[in-house]
């Protein structure tokens, strides 16, 4: 069986990372707008005071605010059939809590998505991609406070109702799991005493972060409830940051070990988001920590009438756990020991297209509901050479995870919806703020300092890929 005829071949882009004009619009902070860059071995760092002199690449991203009509226009050209995009919350209501949505941002999504439609590109859209409001942090506690919930819901309600029929596909929290783990304490639950310097490595009161992490999926679950009520044809999605770890030995306790990790990082957010209530392996984990979480009758009918349409996740590499190995390391956040097998990429990510295929059999086994890769892709450095992008490595990894995913389909009968590659063009890193760590068919002329006519250049990739679209799979 070849990829459905309805396959949506896409890319994928969020705004914090492309969009760029950080305060223009009536655009309010964002948590990605305090973030300085960094690098590999530099992490990011997240100030609150913006003025002394650091260097933010989300306040220019790569322009795209400016350039989305041309932006689109060349993905049009590549043959893209759907582009994943983010909403910067903070575009539309600037604070969070403001009593009205920013009718500028507004207009701004409107027109991106119309020029999908003229492009016919299908946009699938995030609702929350690392970027919430920095007010929300600051004068709320971000997702430990209960009001926060209302203010994500009015959110979505208003792009819901403001982008019906024009957009169809909807995610709501981006890589919501990396809330189970300490580094998700600041963008994905936007708790204050995270917003430290060290962006990625906080830990706190571990009661307060699963509070807030419950607190995020009632927003999601209450969202998808909206959803499907303001638009019956809405399809809403969760996203969960998939880390496929093998036991590093056959080991029985190597063993035990990946599958805990496995049940904490990889099903706990997707079990609560599309079967609308907690396992009891985390029931279980919060009585034996002594951790009381405030859960209602109403907030577990919001769960389980909140349930996701589909599932949709990232896939990029996959890891080795030991019992006693480190799982959490620097610039790598879900990454565990290295496997001996597999080739690293310069920023230490290991390629594993079979474990597409395994990812996807285990989530279809487990959910039966249809799947999206909404992000898979090759973070490299590309040289422009004779004003062309020669980029057969990034060809390699994309081809090898296509012909996974026909390998699941066709062998394994598993029901795939799409796949978004990261990234439509080149854009800022959101784990090191680099441009230098380039996953884009198009490349952009944009370096680490800042510096760069931002000119927009086709890669090898993008002629490749147009062909693969354009035989729905079968050119790879
Ligand atoms: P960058 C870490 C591990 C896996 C996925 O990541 C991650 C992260 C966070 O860095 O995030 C997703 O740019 C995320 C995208 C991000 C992409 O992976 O660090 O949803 O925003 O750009 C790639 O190489």
């Amino acid at each position: 069986m070849p990829f459905p005829n309805n396959f949506l071949w896409g890319a994928a882009l969020a705004a914090n990372q492309c969009e760029g004009a950080w305060n223009e619009g009536g655009k309010g902070e964002s948590i990605a707008d305090h973030l300085t860059s960094g690098s590999r071995t530099k992490p990011r760092r997240f100030v609150q005071d913006l003025n002394l002199g650091d260097y933010f690449p989300s306040h220019t991203g790569v322009d795209f605010y400016h350039r989305f009509e041309e932006d689109i226009a060349l993905f049009g050209q590549i043959g893209l059939k759907s582009l994943r995009l983010s909403i910067a919350w903070s575009r539309i209501f600037p604070n969070g809590d403001d009593a009205q949505p920013n009718e500028e941002g507004l207009r701004f999504y409107e027109r991106v998505f119309t020029t999908c439609q003229e492009n016919n590109i299908t946009p699938i859209v995030t609702l929350s991609h690392f970027e919430m409001p920095y007010h929300l942090i600051t004068a709320y506690n971000g997702f430990a406070n209960k009001k926060v919930i209302d203010m994500f819901v009015r959110y979505a309600e208003t792009c819901f109702t403001r982008y019906k029929g024009l957009v169809q596909y909807w995610l709501t929290f981006n890589e919501i799991n990396f809330g189970t783990l300490g580094a998700g304490r600041l963008f994905c639950l936007g708790l204050r005493d995270a917003a430290q310097e060290n962006y990625f490595f906080t830990s706190g009161d571990e009661t307060e972060q699963y509070q807030a992490l419950h607190n995020v999926f009632l927003a999601s679950a209450r969202a998808v409830i909206s959803g499907h009520q303001i638009d019956p044809e809405n399809q809403i999605g969760c996203m969960i940051a998939n880390g496929l770890a093998y036991p590093l030995t056959p080991k029985p306790e190597d063993v035990l070990a990946t599958q805990q990790r496995a049940d904490w990082f990889n099903n706990f957010c997707g079990d609560v988001q599309v079967r609308g209530s907690y396992p009891s392996f985390a029931k279980r984990r919060f009585e034996r920590r002594g951790i009381k979480l405030n859960v209602t009758a109403a907030d577990e009918a919001d769960l389980l009438n909140g349930k996701v349409d589909f599932y949709s996740f990232s896939y990029y590499s996959s890891s080795c756990v030991a019992k006693t190995s480190e799982n959490v390391g620097q610039g790598n956040l879900i990454a565990g020991q290295k496997n001996p097998y597999l080739e690293t990429s310069d920023w230490g990510w290991q390629t594993d297209p079979s474990g597409l295929r395994l990812t996807l059999n285990r989530l279809y086994q487990r959910y039966q509901v249809p799947l999206m890769v909404v992000e898979n892709g090759l973070g490299a450095i590309d040289t422009l050479e004779d004003g062309a992008v020669n980029d057969p490595y990034r060809i390699d990894y994309l081809r090898a995870h296509v012909e996974a995913m026909h390998q699941a389909i066709d062998e394994d009968g598993v029901d795939l919806i799409g796949y978004t590659m990261w990234t439509a063009m080149d854009v800022i890193s959101a784990g090191t703020g680099e441009m230098a760590k380039r996953y884009g068919l198009i490349y952009v002329d944009r370096d680490d300092q800042g510096q760069g006519s931002l000119t927009r250049i086709p890669k090898a990739s993008s002629v490749w890929y147009h062909d693969v679209i354009a035989s729905n799979g079968d050119s790879a």
